[in-house]
């Protein structure tokens, strides 16, 4: 069996999501997998932050397009955690391009598009690490148990 440890990642329900009411929907999808909401706000984001964020983007042709679309009306952002909830959470949302993208993934079901995808979630421990500490201040995030934390995650149940 690979390797489990309990991880951070940040997600943002974009823009899109917001705009097509599909956030209870993308929402369900995390929890219902089990991952713990540890932290959970509304925010319009900043230009300083979007460059911060897509830093890896800006020198691509669509850059400008991608903040126009980030800054289009607010988003939901959210620090999950769980037993690697990084790579669980990439695959819930599945790859970039919603018309490539798996269905059973939230961009295979729900997103034709390349840019309007409706959901980010970080890529690897370094970035979730500094994702989380870009959006949420130490004392907005939660640590907490939930009674079904055995039932998600326990090895040795039965
Ligand atoms: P990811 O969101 O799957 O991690 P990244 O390559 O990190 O993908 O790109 C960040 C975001 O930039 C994408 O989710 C998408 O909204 C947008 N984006 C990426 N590639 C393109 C493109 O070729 N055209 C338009 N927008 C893009
Ligand atoms: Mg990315």
């Amino acid at each position: 069996m690979s390797q489990q440890q309990e991880e951070k990642t940040l997600i943002i329900i974009k823009p899109d999501a917001i705009q097509r009411s599909l956030f209870g929907e993308i929402l369900g999808r995390f929890e219902r997998k089990g991952l713990k909401i540890i932290g959970m706000k509304m925010m319009r984001i900043e230009d300083v932050v979007i460059e911060e964020h897509y830093e890896h983007l800006k020198d691509k042709p669509f850059f400008q397009t991608l903040k126009n679309y980030m800054q289009s009306s607010p988003v939901v952002v959210m620090a999950l955690s769980g037993v690697n909830a990084i790579s669980a959470t990439r695959l819930i949302v599945g790859p970039t391009k919603g018309y490539e993208a798996d269905a059973g993934s939230i961009r295979g079901d729900l997103s034709l598009s390349g840019q309007s995808n409706l959901v980010h979630a970080s890529d690897g421990p370094e970035t979730a690490e500094k994702e989380i500490k870009r959006f949420f201040e130490e004392k907005e995030l939660f640590d907490y148990k939930k009674p079904d934390y055995k039932l998600v995650y326990s090895e040795d149940y039965f």
